[in-house]
């Protein structure tokens, strides 16, 4: 299945459109005041042959429903990015990114010793069209990740990037310089915390 394909067909109203980027959460938004809960409901077939892989490469086993429940696409237009941020403590500690489209770069950063986030990137790392990144463990907890907002990645090599020697298709990045285009990613995590609808709406009557 052309998960691009089936994902351009999604309605243009589930999408949320930001100042740098849009998104789209399957199964739905997390809801709840800490907003860390998830209605329980199926991801669409299109991403199955992906939770399959994900599975079956044991990336989710530690989790709490050994399986991602949910994905976050969002798409970047060249020039557009997503600011350094943690993922935080809704989702078990693992994250499965897949790029389609263009590639970018992704910036780690550190924290200081007061846990705020340094001023440089630590690391950069090179995301492929149809490459998985996955994120776990001390990455997931100790450091943040963001895109800058740049249409051309430069000082593109070994020194300078992480993971270049699982860079597949180095020649593309020879020169160092690339022009950005289009990328959507995929996240794909374990929400810890699933509420069945008729308990969501208790919950949700409760409270106004
Ligand atoms: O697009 C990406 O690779 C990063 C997405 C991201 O950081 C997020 O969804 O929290």
């Amino acid at each position: 299945m052309n998960i691009s394909l089936e994902i351009r067909k999604l309605p243009e109203s589930r999408w949320t459109v930001l100042s740098h980027r849009r998104l789209l959460s399957l199964p739905s938004v997390l809801t709840g005041p800490a907003r860390d809960k998830l209605i329980d409901a199926p991801l669409p077939p299109f991403l199955d042959s992906v939770v399959a892989r994900l599975r079956q490469d044991g990336y989710f086993k530690s989790s709490t429903h050994q399986s991602p429940n949910h994905v976050l696409i969002n798409e970047y237009k060249s020039g557009e990015g997503i600011m350094p941020h943690e993922d935080g403590p809704a989702y078990n500690p693992i994250t499965a990114t897949v790029s389609l489209g263009s590639h970018t770069v992704l910036e780690i950063y550190q924290k200081n010793k007061h846990g705020e986030r340094e001023a440089h990137p630590s690391w950069r790392l090179l995301q492929e069209p149809r490459s998985l990144l996955i994120t776990t463990g001390e990455m997931y907890v100790e450091t943040l990740h963001g895109i800058s907002e740049t249409q051309t990645d430069e000082n593109l090599n070994s020194e300078t990037i992480a993971n270049w020697d699982l860079v597949e298709h180095k020649e593309d990045y020879a020169s160092g310089t690339v022009q950005r285009g289009t990328r959507i990613s995929l996240t794909f995590r374990d929400v810890a915390k699933v509420a069945k609808l008729g308990g969501a709406l208790k919950f949700m009557t409760k409270k106004s």
